[in-house]
C-alpha cells in the first residue's frame, strides 16, 4: 500500500510526537522510495512543524564522516531541519521520556554572516561568510526502530533531528584551524569518542559548502543568521538515565548536558 508523501510525514511526526518507534518507510510503506522523493516527504514534514508555529534556526548537515556513515551504514551526506523548540541551553538537564531512544554526537556549528547560494560553493567561500563558529552537542532520535534505515527512510525522518546544545564560545572562524579542532565526547567523565574536524569532508567548511550545492537543486539559499550543524565528528552514542555528557573542543570550549 503506497501512502503519499503528506500522510507518511504525517506518520513520522506522530511517532515523534508520541515518542513511538515505526518500521522503516521502505519495508512495506514506500519500498521504492528515491532521494528525491524522500526530500518532497521531509518538505512536507517541515512544512507541518512551520504551521505548528515553529521556526527553521538552520538546516544542518548529517552522514558527513566516516565514523557516522559506517556506523550507520549509509554512505552519502543528507541535510534536514533543526527548529527553534530543538535547542537546549548549554548545561540543561533533559528528560529521557522526551524521546524514543536518543543518541548524542560532537559537532562544529556555523553562523552565517551571509547568504551561500550554490551552485560551485567551496569551502573558502563558506569561510567567508561565516561570522562565528562554536561547538555543539547534537542529539539524535531516529524515529525508525533501532535507528535501522536507508538513505531514503533518513532522509524523509528530517534526518534524525531531535535537539541541538550550541557550545557558548564563539569564534571567528579565521581564529581557528577548523579541521585541527580536536574533539573529545565524554560521559559521565569516561571518554565515549574522539576526533578532529577533518573528520568532516575534510574540514568542516566543506560540509556547509555541500549543503548550499544541495540547497541550489532545490532553489534554495542558505540565509545570513542561520546557524548550520556540520555533522558528527564522533559516532553517536546512546543516553541512558543519569548522563553528564561533556563535548570538548579545542578552541571552541566545552557543551554539556545531563539526562534525567
Ligand atoms: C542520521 C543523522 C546524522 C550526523 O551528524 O551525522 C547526523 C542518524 O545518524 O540517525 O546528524
Ligand atoms: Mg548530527
Amino acid at each position: 500500500m503506497n501512502m503519499s508523501n503528506k500522510e507518511i510525514a504525517k506518520y513520522l511526526l506522530e511517532a515523534e510526537s508520541n515518542r513511538t518507534d515505526i518500521k522503516r518507510i521502505t519495508l512495506d510503506k514506500s519500498p521504492n522510495l528515491t532521494v528525491e522523493e524522500a526530500y518532497l516527504i521531509q518538505e512536507e514534514l517541515v512544512n507541518m512543524k512551520l504551521e505548528q508555529g515553529h521556526s527553521i534556526i538552520g538546516p544542518k548537515m548529517g552522514l558527513t564522516s566516516r565514523a557516522k556513515m559506517v556506523q550507520m551504514n549509509v554512505e552519502e551526506p543528507i541535510y534536514g531541519y533543526i527548529f527553534n523548540n530543538m535547542v537546549i541551553q548549554d548545561g540543561a538537564e533533559i528528560s529521557l521520556s522526551d524521546y524514543i531512544h536518543p543518541k548524542v554526537e560532537a559537532e562544529i556549528a556555523f553562523i552565517l554572516g551571509k547568504d551561500i547560494e550554490g551552485p560551485g560553493i567551496t569551502g573558502a567561500q563558506v569561510l567567508a561568510a561565516t561570522d562565528y563558529v562554536c561547538g555543539a552537542l547534537e542529539i539524535i532520535d531516529s524515529r525508525y526502530e533501532n535507528f535501522n534505515f536507508t538513505l531514503p527512510d533518513v532522509i524523509a525522518d528530517n534526518a534524525s533531528s531531535s535537539r541541538v546544545v550550541l557550545g557558548n564560545r564563539i569564534r571567528k572562524p579565521e581564529e581557528l584551524e577548523l579541521d585541527l579542532v580536536g574533539t573529545v565526547l565524554k560521559i559521565n567523565g569516561v571518554m565515549k569518542d574522539l576526533g578532529a574536524g577533518a573528520a568532516v569532508l575534510g574540514h568542516p567548511a566543506n560540509s556547509v559548502a555541500m549543503l548550499a550545492n544541495m540547497l541550489h537543486r532545490k532553489g534554495e539559499k542558505l540565509k545570513a543568521g542561520q546557524v548550520i550543524l556540520t555533522g558528527g565528528i564522533t559516532g553517536a552514542v546512546q543516553l541512558s538515565y543519569g548522563d553528564h555528557v561533556t563535548a570538548k573542543l579545542d578552541g571552541l570550549g566545552e557543551v554539556s548536558f545531563s539526562v534525567g
